[in-house]
């Protein structure tokens, strides 16, 4: 907790290290209020460096010992300003011997060693270390690491650490000891410990080349009845990592650890794998189709950082997105071809575009923008963006867009033969794609390098003389902090042509045949391509497969609309009709709500909907997809000024007269999409409860009582989470006398169950019923507390950026409450709290009445002393 002006750390001025680590040696006797650390280090002067002096970071912990080359260093002998331990003139080769304490269950940042229910956990990444012992906390500084835990046997019976167990012991007192030994070099930040009570669910795994590893995943006594999906997807992980990268398990023993409090979903740890209960817990009882989901996905992402982060890490923090944006390419890469059949990666795709949309466009046009490669940051924890992340996995589909396949593969190759081992840079990995494909990439730099959400607008003409198409696409990308002027992008636009049957016109440019989607390179500021041998005027459908991140702009007509929504041969363009015919009403109906006029939705839109619902030859996971309305923030962010309840209110129409309008359907579409008998979380079934259940919800919107009987009876009958959950939320969002009971109910069943209980606050929390009074009193539930992230999040968060209609409520009491509880979080967990603080980012779009008590509240927390750095940085960026 720092008072003063926080400073400003960038890109520009990276040096290389003054001193390499080679080994590291760390002794660890575990005591939650006094811990010691022992830390033998052998360093020696970096060639690559000027700089001669060692420079080390240390935060909240106390130095008690410093020996270098075995004589204990006097006061004068180094110098100690805040978190930088700094010592001059040393040798060329040292070894440095630091012993340093610190209190482990004081902790509650949650940032190196902390106690969570009793058990010793760690979190390195991103500045951690520093928090358990002095280091040259970089990336770039890889070692060897060598680790001796000593703790009390029979509370801590399970000692872990990264690598493999080389000695493990008695200590006389009742102590017990365990080392471990990590073979492979590695930063600080992918340094772990845990010391617990824990059980274990094990199997050897036969990897591809023969060897056998051993995989764990530990969690508390009684969850082990929880652990098999994650399990299975570790599995699925491994060998897909083989088949689809060659990348192979380099490890003999591979862990993964659940802890209830965690900063963020997991951390990849080498070999020791620390996770969110969330990402591991699961069975059909309490976990609903999405979080089986999520384990799949989270437990194949830190997989798969072992090839992509862990093997090849990060030269710096700005380059963040060389390991997570390629990370988060893979986890979705492998989730889609776990569903297999090509519907089910367009479903797995539309999520994708869904995020990307409601998160990281809106963020890209706010005060936090930044570029994939940020130039600056005051807290690096801050940047563990949606940028960072999901643009940056947009950015590595882009080389798979343009190099196909087989050249991405040939790319990724070449990039773990040159850089194994290395701490390197995201235009390592551009030069890589680039050299294995023998393809200049140098104008796709600016990806990395510019901020913003590019707008791509296309025109159309048709030439009926000559059986032409002209299609213009420019491009231009609106100013973000620090960036007035953009430079063009080099943009993949995948497009295809509509012919009037509905079927796609074989495409032809420059007399060559380029099959029926064929990907435009848009480079320059506007260019023009000319298909021929189009026999009539098609619709065209730009933007297959969302080939960038971008927005389109054309001139769609509803006809137009009409024609992709029930023909488009591309899936995600036939979602994207359907959302753009949904948008426009929205929009219209948004304004209608605020002048007060009264509210008609079209047939044409109705019977559009229709359409997909009772279409069988559509999957039940895409007919959801298309039937699902865009998110009230998603509106908000097409809206110049952003009136929160009217946008609800608009949105609450066109759900009822859906609900209303189509009610025979949605019934029959509730009926027919039953899945009796076991539970299980394949693509089908997980397909068929979506559809099932967003009918369920529409008809609980409508204005008569059988959806709310429909919802209590699936409420009382569900034999899984997931339709449990969804009766539950349909009651609650449609405020049915039953809720209470059911909510009641819901609790008591499943008070045990921390994430179940956190679903419930969640659902509360998000519901337009829960008003500021209703959350405060909810904080006082006994199962509330601010310390547990999860719970945090459930409740606070959720109110704050899920509930827009109660959040934004006139009076600025939302707002007022926001302040307040980022303040209290921040005195607690710094990361946590900064996170709630973004849900401000936005305020300068809302109406000015909303606008100044949204200021007011920020301008009360920047006008904290004491406040993190994590939390002023972004509160002083949204004032800015
Ligand atoms: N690498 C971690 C995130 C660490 C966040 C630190 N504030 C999880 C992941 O992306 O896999
Ligand atoms: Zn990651």
């Amino acid at each position: 907790m720092r008072t003063d002006t926080p400073l400003t750390i960038y890109r520009k001025d990276y040096t290389a290290p003054s001193y390499l680590v080679d080994t590291v040696e760390l002794g660890f006797d575990l005591d939650p209020a006094r811990t010691i650390v022992a830390n033998r280090l052998t360093m020696r002067r970096n060639p690559a460096s000027a700089q001669r002096e060692i420079e080390l970071y240390g935060e909240d912990i106390e130095l008690v010992a410093l020996r270098l080359n075995g004589k204990a260093l006097g006061k004068r002998e180094y110098r100690l300003d805040g978190n930088l331990l700094r010592i001059p003139n040393a040798p060329e080769e040292v070894t440095l011997e630091i012993e340093t304490l610190c209190a482990p269950e004081k902790n509650t940042a949650l940032s190196g060693l902390y106690v969570s229910n009793g058990n010793f956990i760690t979190q390195c990444e991103a500045e951690g270390f520093r928090r358990i012992t002095f280091f040259p906390d970089r990336p770039d500084v890889m070692a060897k690491y060598t680790v001796m835990l000593r703790a009390d046997k029979e509370r801590y019976p399970v000692l872990l650490s990264n690598g493999n167990l080389v000695d493990e012991g008695m200590l006389p007192d009742g102590r017990h000891y365990a080392k471990w030994e990590d073979p492979f070099l590695k930063p600080s930040y992918l340094f772990a410990l845990v010391a617990a009570k824990l059980v274990c669910q094990e199997e050897k795994f036969k990897l591809a080349d023969g060897r056998e590893a051993l995989l764990q995943v530990w969690v508390e006594e009684g969850n082990l009845d929880k652990t098999d999906y994650a399990m299975q997807s570790l599995k699925k992980s491994i060998r897909w990592d083989e088949e689809r990268f060659g990348l192979e398990l380099d490890l003999d023993r591979f862990m993964i650890v659940a802890t209830g409090d965690f900063n963020m979903g997991a951390m990849e740890n080498k070999g020791l794998n620390i996770f969110n209960t969330k990402y591991v817990l699961a069975n059909p009882r309490v976990a609903t189709d999405i979080d089986f989901q999520g384990i799949e996905a989270v437990v194949g992402h830190e997989y798969f950082h072992n090839w992509t982060g862990n093997r090849v890490t990060c030269r710096d923090w700005f380059q963040l997105s060389l390991k997570e944006g390629l990370t988060v390419f893979r986890d979705q890469e492998f989730s889609g071809d776990m569903i297999g059949t090509s519907t089910g990666r367009a479903v797995n795709r539309i999520d994708q575009v869904r995020t990307l949309r409601a998160a990281q466009f809106p963020e890209d046009a706010g005060p936090m923008a930044h570029p994939v490669r940020p130039d600056s940051f005051v807290e690096i924890n801050n940047f563990y963006t949606v940028t960072v992340y999901e643009k940056g996995a947009e950015v590595v589909r882009m080389y798979q867009t343009l190099l196909g396949r087989e050249g991405f593969r040939k790319g990724m190759d070449l990039y773990f033969e040159r850089h194994d081992g290395q701490a390197v840079e995201c235009d390592d990995f551009r030069r890589a794609m680039a050299d294995a494909n023998d393809r200049n990439l140098d104008q796709f730099e600016r990806w990395y390098s510019q901020a913003g959400t590019p707008v791509v607008r296309a025109q159309m003409r048709y030439d009926e003389q000559q059986h032409a198409v002209e299609l213009t696409l420019s491009q231009s990308c609106p100013a973000t902090p620090g960036q007035p002027e953009k430079l063009p992008f080099h943009i993949p636009v995948a497009v295809g042509l509509v012919g009037r049957d509905g079927r796609d016109i074989p495409l032809v440019i420059d007399d060559q045949e380029r099959g029926t989607t064929t990907v435009l390179e848009l480079t320059g500021a506007e260019q023009t391509f000319r298909f021929t041998s189009v026999p009539q005027q098609p619709v065209p459908s730009i933007l297959r497969d969302f080939s960038a991140p971008v927005v389109l702009e054309y001139d769609y007509s509803d006809e137009d609309l009409l024609h992709l929504f029930s023909h488009d041969s591309d899936p995600v363009n036939r979602w994207e009709a359907g959302q753009r015919l949904a948008m426009e009403r929205l929009l219209r109906l948004t304004e209608d709500v605020t002048a007060g006029s009264r509210l008609q939705l079209d047939d044409t839109f109705i019977e559009a909907m229709r359409k997909v619902l009772t279409d069988e030859s559509l999957g039940p996971a895409f007919r959801e997809q298309a039937l699902l309305l865009p998110t009230e923030s998603m509106i908000a962010e097409q809206t110049d000024v952003v009136h929160p309840l009217s946008i609800h209110m608009a949105r609450q129409f066109v759900r009822s007269s859906i609900g209303n309008r189509l009610r025979a359907e949605l019934l029959a579409a509730y009926d027919a999409n039953q899945t009796p008998g076991q539970y299980s979380p394949d693509a089908e079934s997980i397909g068929k409860r979506a559809l099932k259940n967003l009918a369920l919800g529409y008809l609980a919107a409508a204005s008569d009582d059988e959806g709310i009987a429909l919802a209590e009876r699936q409420f009382d009958e569900a034999d899984n989470m997931t339709d449990r959950a969804a009766a539950l939320g349909a009651l609650v969002h449609a405020r049915a006398p039953a809720a209470q009971r059911a909510l009641q109910g819901f609790y008591d069943e499943f008070e045990k169950e921390a994430l179940v209980v956190d679903k419930w606050f969640a659902m509360q929390a998000s519901s337009p019923s829960t008003d500021v009074a209703a959350v405060r009193e909810l904080m006082k539930h006994p199962a509330f507390t601010m310390k547990n992230p999860n719970r945090a999040r459930s409740l606070v968060f959720n109110f704050c950026m899920a509930n827009p209609v109660q959040f934004h409520v006139p009076d600025g009491s939302g707002y007022a409450f926001w302040a307040e509880q980022v303040m209290a979080l921040d005195a607690l967990n710094p990361q946590v709290a900064a996170r709630l603080a973004r849900a401000m980012d936005r305020w300068r779009r809302y109406a000015p009445a909303l606008q100044a008590h949204m200021k007011q509240a920020l301008k009360q927390v920047n006008g904290l002393k004491k406040l993190s750095n994590d939390v002023r940085e972004v509160v002083s960026k949204a004032l800015a």
